[in-house]
């Protein structure tokens, strides 16, 4: 039986988590082994400890131990780190900590919902060495609920990622909802630390292919979230990283 991990970086998701852990166990693969791991940056509003106490009254929690255990199908693990430190260094420690033959990436605020995850297993299932991409900007995918500034910054930034860094054959290069074969995670150094894991990852595997599946982004209803000027810096400074990097490799090449 295949295994996928679902790694969600959490800070101050008190009022989302637990009912985001129950609409994920609504949503599992009956054919596929699921592991969900939060990663808590020692959340002031304790979301880390509510997994715990969450974990400590499920009896799906354990792996699969014992044939009850494994009939639930899914296991739920929490990893608390010792501060706030950075989005993609909280995935990434997850990703370490992971056993799954598929990594998925997801939000805890509910803009990502779980009701499409099927879906997107189905597609990794389908074409095992890819990277499936739960998108906004496909057809019939859509932002509810996004501010006119904060729709044209992130379009934008997706218009800088397909002609600064060539990623051409995605629309949503800046999705944080998608799924990558987890030794695909193994081999590649992650060298930006904010927010924008999967550009790149596009950027450093160009040749694999990808799925894309539209959703619908509704933003978060609950909770704070964390953009603001220094994550858009962050972004510019990433992007220059990258395009470096892609200038370096064809420096290589000649
Ligand atoms: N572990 C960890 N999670 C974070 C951090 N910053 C944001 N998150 C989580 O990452 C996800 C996306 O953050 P959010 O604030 O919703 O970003 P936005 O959707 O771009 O506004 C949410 O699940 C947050 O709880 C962080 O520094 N550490
Ligand atoms: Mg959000």
């Amino acid at each position: 039986m295949y295994t996928l991990s679902i790694i969600i970086p959490t800070y101050n998701e008190s009022d989302n988590i637990v009912k985001l852990i129950d609409r994920i166990k609504e949503n599992l693969n009956p054919n596929v082994f699921t592991e969900i791991i939060v990663v808590d940056d020692n959340s002031p509003d304790g979301t880390g400890e509510i997994v715990k106490s969450y974990i400590k009254n499920d009896s799906g929690y354990q792996e699969q131990k014992t044939s009850s255990e494994a009939r639930n199908n899914y296991s739920l693990k929490v990893l608390i780190r010792k501060g706030k430190n950075g989005l993609i260094p909280a995935i990434l420690e997850g990703v370490r900590f992971s056993k799954g033959d598929y990594v998925l990436i997801m939000d805890a605020d509910f803009s990502h919902p779980p009701e499409i995850i099927p879906n997107m297993v189905e597609e990794i299932l389908a074409d095992s060495n890819s990277i499936v991409i739960a998108s906004r900007y496909i057809e019939t995918g859509a932002i509810i609920g996004w501010p006119f500034r904060r729709r044209i910054i992130s379009k934008c930034a997706a218009i800088i990622a397909k002609i600064g860094l060539r990623v051409n054959n995605v629309t949503d290069p800046m999705s944080g909802f998608f799924i990558v074969p987890r030794t695909l995670l193994e081999h590649l150094q992650i060298d930006t630390k904010g927010y924008k894991l999967l550009l790149e990852i596009l950027v450093k595997t160009k040749n694999l292919p990808i799925h894309e599946i539209p959703y619908t982004f509704t933003d978060r209803k609950s909770g704070k979230s964390k953009m603001g000027f220094n994550v858009m810096f962050d972004y510019i400074g990433s992007v220059w990283q990258l395009y470096n990097y892609g200038r370096g490799r064809k420096r290589q090449k000649k």
